[in-house]
């Protein structure tokens, strides 16, 4: 290791001193300008963790659904999954290092981790559409050479998309190839065995419209559209020729805002879905013959998946168990409808995807979405070993079919994170599959009213939560002070947590009525305002 070139480099890609940055729910994330250091560190911090593993990391660069002055830096690990958590702490104290403290950092962390220098190191890098990726990808790049890391950079791809490179490279292509080719193909193939059936509903149905955030997941549609088109077809909007990213479109700015995006043409009854600036969250909306504007979020997506998914498990007539795992923000019909009328077991963990999928790995088949419309189904080793097996030896007619449909699911979603293209040819499946409208997929239950706040404090982190965010520790009163005011409302529940991509404190609330969850969340956001340090106007 050149300790030499490393300081070198560094001051090429020197850091602001004093900023501070934490390695979040989804990496670091802030202004694009304050970025570079991150980066480059990031590129030596993969090589290192690639060493450890003995496999290809990933480094991605976006800043999924927030403004385009923003970007960020995330890790994948081997198999395709989140950095783990002892590394995010490594990842916080490389990025923090003052550059003088730089090499020293840095040899801490290959004493700690007891990180092999002779072994060689394989990077894949990816980004977004952002003005501000391409530079930083660079620095990614000059800090993965300068630790001599082998890399390839596959330029511009969604998130998911790599995910699945660093996936497929790790288990010698059985899961598909590590091209973006090879990632088209393994989808379209799974969703056109499942939408291939004579039976299966009529052109008309067969479209759908697709707001793309003018991010990412514009092109990477474009690219895949024509391997689809027979099952499907996409009409694409903001699709980044006119608009600005994540600007009045996306399903972030759909799920918050409980409205249509700008940009796109709807008509009433039609199937219109979100995507977020990575592509790796989607929503479902439609407007009703009277022009109210219904939308089916993450809650209602894993509700489908999950009622299709048990059906067939009936069909097929093996144990298979399933799980369902929600965050706080999941909508309370949706719960009691998954646990009261579809008797499946549901969990709750912290917010942020890295939990959700934790979780649901302990499980045959985990289902797991947030709210917003990130998440996937994740299927075990030995259900996937089974259900394989099944589609290929089950003799009885009905079975088998039943066993195939559930092998290309498995082979439809994304494995290793949530995926907005995934997601979106499952559903698609599906609801061609059950001949079911969009208005019938909504009509399995209705939400609760709800409404999110942000109120913005001194110090986020003087709010402390316990019981999966759902309970607040500190500070002192806060929690009697919400438990009060949720007692004053019917069918009502309300929680707060410090957000962990932006510095504000989230408040959630829900009730009986739009009247009655906006009133609650606003007087749960006077209470932290009050009693967690508010600044700024009062809410
Ligand atoms: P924070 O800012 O920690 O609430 C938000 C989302 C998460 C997750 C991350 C990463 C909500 C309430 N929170 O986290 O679900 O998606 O961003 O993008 O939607
Ligand atoms: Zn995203």
């Amino acid at each position: 290791m050149d300790l030499h070139a490393i300081t070198a480099h560094s001051a090429l890609h020197a850091k602001p001193s004093g900023l501070v940055l934490q390695y979040g729910t989804a990496g670091f994330r802030t202004k694009a300008e304050h970025l570079d250091h991150v980066m480059y560190r990031m590129g030596l911090l993969a090589v290192l963790r690639s060493k450890q593993t003995k496999s290809t990391i990933g480094v991605m660069v976006t800043a999924s659904h927030n403004p385009e002055e923003d970007n960020g830096v995330k890790l994948v690990d081997p198999l395709g999954e989140m950095l783990a958590p002892s590394w995010e702490e490594h990842a916080t104290s490389l990025a923090n290092a003052e550059e003088q403290d730089l090499p020293g950092v840095l040899m801490d962390i290959i004493v700690k981790a007891a990180v092999d220098l002779q072994q060689d190191a394989f990077v894949v890098i990816g980004r977004d559409t952002r003005l501000s990726s391409e530079k930083l990808s660079q620095s990614v790049i000059d800090g993965v050479t300068v630790l001599e890391g082998q890399f390839h950079d596959y330029g511009l791809v969604t998130t998911p998309q790599l995910h699945y490179m660093v996936y497929c490279r790790n288990t010698s292509g059985q899961y598909g190839e590590a091209t973006v080719e090879g990632y088209y193909q393994k989808l379209s193939k799974a969703f056109m065995e499942l939408t291939k059936q004579p039976f299966c509903s009529e052109e008309e149905y067969r479209s759908l419209k697709v707001d793309c955030a003018n991010g990412i997941g514009a092109l990477k549609l474009k690219e895949m559209e024509h391997y689809i088109s027979q099952g499907l077809s996409v009409q694409l909007f903001n699709d980044g020729t006119k608009g600005k990213l994540n600007h009045l479109c996306g399903a972030d700015f759909v799920k918050s805002h409980q409205k249509p995006p700008q940009g796109i043409e709807m008509k009433s009854n039609e199937r219109c879905c979100s995507f977020d600036g990575d592509a790796d969250r989607i929503v479902y909306y439609y407007l009703d013959v009277d022009g109210h504007f219904h939308l089916i979020d993450g809650d209602k997506i894993a509700t489908l998946i999950s009622r299709f998914l048990k059906e067939l498990l009936l069909e097929i007539g093996e144990s298979l168990n399933i799980g369902v795992v929600q965050t706080a923000y999941a909508n309370g019909s949706s719960t009691r409808y998954l646990e009261e009328v579809m008797k499946v077991p549901v969990y709750c963990t912290k917010t942020g995807v890295k939990h959700l999928h934790h979780k649901a790995q302990e499980f045959d088949i985990g289902v797991y979405f947030e709210a917003n419309g990130h998440g996937t189904v994740l299927f075990s080793k030995a259900a996937e070993t089974k259900i394989r097996q099944l589609a290929k030896e089950l003799e009885d007619e009905k079975r088998k079919a039943a066993a195939k449909t559930l092998e290309n699911i498995l082979d439809l979603f994304n494995q290793t994170a949530g995926d907005a293209i995934s997601d979106m040819l499952v559903i698609e499946a599906i609801l061609t599959l059950k001949d079911l409208t969009i208005q019938q997929w909504d009509a399995l239950y209705t939400d609760l009213p709800n409404r999110q706040l942000k109120v913005k404090v001194a110090d986020r982190q003087v709010i402390s939560t316990t019981d999966a965010e759902r309970q607040v520790v500190t500070p002192p009163g806060l929690q009697e002070a919400i438990s009060d005011l949720v007692k004053k409302h019917k069918l009502s529940r309300a929680f707060v947590r410090p957000s962990g991509t932006e510095d504000i404190v989230r408040v959630y609330a829900e009730a009986d009525s739009q009247e009655n969850a906006d009133s609650l969340a606003r007087a749960v956001s006077l209470a932290v305002f009050e009693l967690a340090g508010g600044v700024g106007e009062a809410p």
